[in-house]
């Protein structure tokens, strides 16, 4: 298939560019390079060395015999140059991660607020608007997430994005209706995502695209079976307060001798996926595309659910690190249960790197080998979601 990878230079965009390049695809990556201008922005850099695109495309090359093409593109900025593209290219998938996807990041202050709606918001529309008025039909496949649920449990399992539920219509009877599962997002950048659904929801039904929404979990790890191929291709790691991910972070902290940062008491439950999975599960969405008029079709994106609080004590034990129970800077949930069905990709063959087999090797390979990289100032979060977290917060010793 000829696959256009939106937002291809990102965590998980790379890896599935090279996972998808290798299994004979033709992979164009349309990007703006904006996660890169964010970690100058930010004053941060990944942990792991990183390379530009075109060095990281000519490596591949060298490595495996095939060809990646690069297009320089704001999807949200720059409709008519998208649109053109399509128009020239037409794809037979578009598998599109291009938005802003940190949660303290789009909480920062005002500014990365309307950022981010803008850039994400822009940037699914635009696309979906293109698609139609190129007049192609390729499987759009598209990076969700689990937040999109909120976390407020009745103690019932998620479903994968479809909720039955049962209503009393006028004549006193009892129909059932298949809905969204309602959202409840918990920052700016999961809200984004809720309003993502509306519109893959709308254009579906108006415009008979095929979509293929993936409601991901937090990803952790960094390699895959292709970045490790060379040192050139590594992933990108993120360990700051913004972007770093919880898992990831107490990886290097315990590498660092830094205290675990648990957010308040750690009972938030989330749900996890390892980064080779999700470029599998990206590419067994792909086979599986729903046809014309169908309803989107969502895949819970994850394999193991765990509490903040469990994953510290188990990195603890691996590794003596310290545990600090911090001020949440977040207004979210104190303590949640979690469940969440993943029945779908199960039943495609997804066989999951578990928290046992992967972490301690993402201990040695990764966080202590690039150790020395790590800018201990920029550990902290300290993104707060409302002022009087700030406050609160800042003031706590
Ligand atoms: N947390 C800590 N200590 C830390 C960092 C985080 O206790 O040092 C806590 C947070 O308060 C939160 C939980 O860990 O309760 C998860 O935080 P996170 O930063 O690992 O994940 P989140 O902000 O939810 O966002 C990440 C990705 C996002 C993706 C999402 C999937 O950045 O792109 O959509 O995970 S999910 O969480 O399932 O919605």
């Amino acid at each position: 298939m000829k696959i256009a990878i939106l937002g291809g230079d990102g965590f998980v965009g790379w890896p599935t560019v090279l996972h998808l390049s290798q299994a004979g695809h033709e992979i164009h990556i349309i990007d703006n390079l904006s996660r890169r201008w964010i970690d100058t922005e930010l004053g941060v850099q990944s942990l792991t060395p990183m390379d530009s695109i075109q060095e990281r495309c000519r490596i591949w090359k060298e490595v495996s015999g095939e060809k990646l093409h690069f297009h320089l593109l704001d999807l949200a900025n720059e409709y008519e140059r998208l649109k053109g593209w399509l128009i020239d290219h037409k794809p037979d998938a578009i598998i599109h991660f291009a938005e802003q996807r940190a949660a303290p990041y789009s909480m920062k202050t005002d500014r990365h607020k309307v950022y981010t709606v803008n850039n994400n918001v822009n940037a699914t529309h635009n696309l979906l608007a293109a698609v139609v008025e190129a007049g192609i039909d390729p499987h759009i496949v598209h990076l969700g997430t689990m937040g999109v649920y909120g976390y407020s449990s009745v103690g019932a399992a998620i479903p994968e994005g479809y909720l039955d539920v049962e209503i009393e219509n006028l004549a006193g009877e009892t129909k059932g209706l298949e809905i969204l599962y309602p959202t409840r997002p918990g920052s700016v950048y999961h809200m984004t995502k809720s309003l993502d659904q509306i519109l893959f929801q709308f254009y579906a039904q108006n415009d008979g695209l095929r979509i293929t929404d993936l409601h991901q979990g937090i990803v952790w790890g960094t390699h895959t079976d292709q970045t490790r191929r060379h040192e050139q291709l590594i992933n990108r790691f993120d360990y700051d307060g913004d972007y770093g991910t919880v898992l990831n972070r107490f990886l290097i902290q315990a590498a660092i001798n830094y205290p675990l940062t648990v957010h308040g008491t750690g009972g938030q439950t989330r749900a996890f996926i390892h980064i080779q999975d999700s470029v599998r599960c990206i590419e067994l969405a792909l086979s599986d595309a729903p046809k014309s008029g169908e309803r989107v079709k969502i895949f819970n994106q994850m394999t193991e659910t765990h509490r903040v609080r469990d994953l510290a004590q188990m990195i603890s034990r691996l590794t003596g690190a310290d545990i600090a129970n911090l001020p949440n800077p977040r207004k979210e949930a104190a303590e949640n249960d979690l469940i969440v069905k993943n029945d779908q990709f199960l039943a495609l063959g997804l066989n999951p790197v578990t928290l046992e087999q992967g972490l301690l090797s993402e201990v040695v390979d990764v966080a202590k080998k690039y150790a020395h990289r790590i800018d201990r100032s920029r550990v902290p979060a300290v993104s707060a979601w409302t002022r009087d977290i700030a406050s609160r917060v800042n003031h706590d010793p």
